[in-house]
């Protein structure tokens, strides 16, 4: 079986073609990019993506639609989470937390689901962890070595690692059980 991912993101496209293969589902990368919805929700921008780019290509497809939610800093970067990625980087956000006890924070990965002409799925998945001081390991992508998960980054800790307990993961399985019970 083969699934359409529309993402520009590498280390997303890896990371679920890695889970993907294992549940024998063959991944393909578009990079035609989706209309990004500004909402506080990652729900509506992952479902309107996904129902757009479906319609567009006329075959099914998924998007996947993440952010780093930090609960003193009331879940920024969320839904703003490539743009503080881009513009301000890993180095900036350890400034802002700064001499911060409370360092709790949330991975959010929102999948949508699209056939052509029919209503967009979402399935999420959510892991916690804190932000650490300093930015340490070469895995992963994005926020990976300043997300902390039991002591250690998940740029530390590495793809294979993280893939079995990550938000991405969380939401990959929903979403194959939903597949599964397709038929
Ligand atoms: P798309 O083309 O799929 O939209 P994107 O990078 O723009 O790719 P988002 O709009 O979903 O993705 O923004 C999410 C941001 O959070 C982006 O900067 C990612 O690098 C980062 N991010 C998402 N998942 C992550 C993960 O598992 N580990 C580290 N950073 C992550
Ligand atoms: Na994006």
């Amino acid at each position: 079986r083969k699934i359409v991912f529309v993402t520009g993101n590498n280390g997303k496209f890896r990371e679920v073609k890695d889970i993907l293969a294992a549940r024998g589902f063959e991944v393909i990368q578009n990079t035609d990019g989706y209309p990004e919805l500004q909402e506080d929700d990652l729900e509506p921008i992952a479902a309107y993506g996904a129902k757009w780019a479906s319609d567009k290509l006329g075959l099914p497809v998924m998007v996947d639609d993440s952010g780093l939610f930090i609960n003193v800093l009331n879940g920024f970067p969320g839904p703003y989470s490539a743009f503080v990625e881009k513009n301000l980087g890993n180095p900036r956000v350890l400034k802002i937390m700064e001499g911060e006890t409370e360092r709790s924070a949330v991975f959010k990965s929102v999948i949508g689901y699209c056939e052509p002409g029919a209503e967009p799925l979402t399935f999420t998945g959510t892991v916690e962890g804190k932000i650490a001081f300093e930015e340490l390991g070469t895995g992963g992508f994005g926020y990976d070595p300043i997300f902390d998960y039991n002591g250690k980054t998940f740029g530390e800790l590495g793809d294979e690692f993280k893939n079995k307990v990550s938000h991405r993961r969380r939401a990959v399985d929903k979403f194959v059980e939903w597949l599964d019970s397709q038929g």
